[in-house]
């Protein structure tokens, strides 16, 4: 059975969503933050972090090559084949780098730091910089939709929605751009969504 290193209230959120989604079995061995969390993912993770994967003798770090992995397992249309196959690694590259960095700014510096260690203007520049992102989102989704490839939902969907749960869950204001707002609705209550959230919210 697959293994996911984590607890759901990390990013092994992320990839506890994507085993529901390609209909895995898998086990959650909890692992949380604090003092102990290097010692703990010696031997699984080199970076000393959650989440990881073992898949047999593989082990995995990074959740969303954990979830690039998981998509493979499951096939189409969860991880299509040729040049779509290409777009989910488009996305879920866009994802890590140009909408993770933005969200995390505005997260850190509006809801996960201790209020006094938060900077205002970080959070205005995470913000700013999140919503010019989320209007390349945008015109994608006018000209397409209602997934990020079309007709089917992806592994591209859960990887950059599962980036994007943080900012939706804490009030992050997406009303410039409605059509992400309704994507992002329809992935975050997809049943395996719901129960990867289940197991993060209670
Ligand atoms: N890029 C990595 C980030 C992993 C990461 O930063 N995980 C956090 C929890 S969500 C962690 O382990 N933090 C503990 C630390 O940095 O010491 C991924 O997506 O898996």
């Amino acid at each position: 059975m697959l293994r996911i290193h984590g607890i759901a209230r990390s990013r092994a959120f992320r990839c506890i969503w994507a085993a529901e989604e390609a209909g895995l079995a898998y086990e959650v061995v909890p692992t949380g933050f604090g003092p102990g969390l290097k010692a703990a993912m010696a031997g699984i993770n080199p970076n000393g972090k959650i989440p990881a994967l073992e898949d047999g003798g593989l082990l995995l770090f990074e959740s969303l090559a954990i979830n690039l992995h998981l998509g493979a397992k499951a096939g189409p249309p969860l991880m299509p084949a040729g040049d779509d196959a290409s777009r989910v690694l488009q996305w879920t590259l866009w994802a890590a780098t140009e909408a993770e960095p933005a969200a995390m700014q505005w997260a850190y510096n509006t809801f996960i730091r201790p209020a006094d260690q938060r900077d205002p203007a970080q959070a205005a520049a995470g913000a700013e910089a999140l919503a010019a992102r989320l209007q390349v989102l945008e015109a994608h989704l006018a000209a397409g939709g209602p997934w990020l490839l079309g007709a089917a939902f992806t592994m591209a969907d859960c990887n950059l929605a599962s980036v994007l749960y943080g900012a939706a869950m804490n009030g992050f204001d997406f009303s410039p751009c409605p059509r992400v707002k309704a994507w992002l609705d329809a992935c975050l209550t997809r049943p395996a969504a719901l129960a990867a959230r289940k197991q993060r919210e209670g």
